[in-house]
């Protein structure tokens, strides 16, 4: 009988009708979308601020923020304004014709940061992919290197995205192993290593790329004084310094960018993710006129990049960034959720490090169980590499529920 009516009643998705919610929808998804991922079993249903609700109508708090995108908090209210006004305006020009919100995120993202240009991108991957292609050019047509012969240094255990090219240079068997043959012209050192930056530069070297905090590694914070050192390296050696923010900017770190911890500006800043709060894939490299200038029309472009939407977003993004002071929030409340991890004893934590609200707990034992454990307790978190936990938590986390956070991983982690 009641699936006669499920089957008359075609104004509701049947699902939502039906027990075992999260199972249904787990049996969908594994039959016709690529295993290409394996999440932690929820179905998350809608979100708000720092917490997430699954389909079945739990709470949980989240403590991942989609690997920093979501800094603003879920939906932030008036992020999601700026995307509906701008949504009943125009929302896709192309770069064909010009847009009245790409100028002014340009202005605002020159006012916020310092860098005299942007290029507008849309993923993280992306913007790196622009920045490599950039830094090649500026190689050639600048520095005067042989064409075809550019070299770009990257760090072990780096992370910038999974195009082609970016996988061509990571250090991970598993990103690699199947998708070649790969691009040359990369050249990885150890990350953390000034001495073994300076022995990698040739003449011919056009860029250094490199992430001022790894996050996919395992939030691993480099030695005080590494990226002074790098960026005076490059400086003095004619090479760009590439900063990829994607995940550490926009005031993961308690700065606005990681690079600010050593007062280091780099040549070329990448970002993305927290550029539009998890509304929207937004990404820019930003960089001086004798960088980004080496562009001429044609060379480089994208049907999405730049557009009258994401650009709105963006600048309620940032605004909402600054006017609500999320990085000195970060570094307040980092500070707090360090000194409060610290206190848990157990034999199995290795180290507990971070930098603002980005913190890594490294254990000698697997960490997917303790994810799958507080997410039980309500709390979402994910593991990264086999045995290290990591936490973000959005920026508008309050201490009432930071600390309420730390109470339920201590609980897991004292059951390990
Ligand atoms: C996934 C990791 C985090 C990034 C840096 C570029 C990109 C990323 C420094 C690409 C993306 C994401 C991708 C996401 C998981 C996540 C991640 F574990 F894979 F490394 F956060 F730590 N540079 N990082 O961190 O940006 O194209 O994705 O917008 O599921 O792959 P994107």
């Amino acid at each position: 009988m009641a699936v006669t009516i499920l089957q008359n009643d075609t104004s509701q998705d049947p699902l939502h009708k039906e027990k075992h919610l999260t199972s249904r929808f787990i049996a969908l998804e594994e039959q016709y979308g690529a295993h290409n991922y394996k999440p932690l079993d929820i179905v998350v249903e809608r979100a708000s601020g720092v917490w997430v609700y699954d389909v079945e109508g739990r709470r949980y708090l989240d403590f991942l923020a989609a690997y920093s995108a979501v800094n603003q908090g879920h939906c932030h209210p008036r992020i999601l304004a700026a995307l509906l006004e701008q949504a009943q305006k125009v929302t896709l020009t192309s770069r064909a014709f010009r847009n009245d919100q790409l100028p002014l995120l340009y202005e605002e993202l020159h006012n916020l940061t310092g860098f005299e240009m942007a290029l507008p991108m849309n993923s993280g991957t992306e913007a790196v992919e622009s920045a490599l292609k950039i830094a090649r050019k500026w190689g050639y047509t600048v520095k005067g290197i042989p064409e075809g012969q550019a070299e770009i240094i990257v760090c072990a255990n780096n992370f910038h995205g999974r195009t082609i090219s970016i996988i061509s240079f990571s250090t991970e068997e598993q990103y690699r192993m199947g998708f070649g043959p790969y691009l040359s012209g990369f050249k990885v050192i150890p990350f953390g290593d000034a001495a073994a930056l300076r022995a990698a530069i040739t003449p011919h070297t056009a860029a250094f790329l490199v992430e001022p905090i790894q996050g996919e590694a395992g939030v691993l914070i480099p030695p005080d004084g590494y990226l002074r050192e790098a960026a005076a390296i490059c400086n003095e050696n004619g090479v760009l310094f590439i900063a990829d923010e994607i995940q550490s900017g926009l005031g993961r770190t308690g700065k606005l960018f990681a690079c600010m911890h050593e007062g280091v500006t780099p040549d070329v800043l990448i970002i993305g993710k927290a550029l539009a709060g998890g509304f929207y894939p937004v990404s820019a490299v930003l960089s001086s006129r004798e960088v980004l200038g080496v562009l001429t029309p044609g060379d480089h472009g994208s049907t999405f990049g730049g557009n009258p939407l994401a650009c709105a977003v963006a600048r309620a993004s940032l605004r909402v960034l600054v006017e609500e002071n999320l990085s000195d929030r970060s570094a307040e409340l980092g500070a707090v959720l360090l000194d409060r991890l610290r206190q848990i004893r157990n034999q199995h934590i290795r180290e507990i490090r971070g930098r603002g609200l980005w913190v890594a707990i490294e254990l000698d034992s697997p960490a997917r169980p303790v994810c799958e454990a507080l997410m039980r307790q309500g709390l979402l978190c994910k593991e990264t590499h086999d045995n290290v936990i990591r936490l973000a938590p959005p920026l508008i986390i309050t201490k009432e529920e930071l600390l309420w956070a730390c109470d339920r991983v201590q609980s897991v982690l004292e059951q390990l």
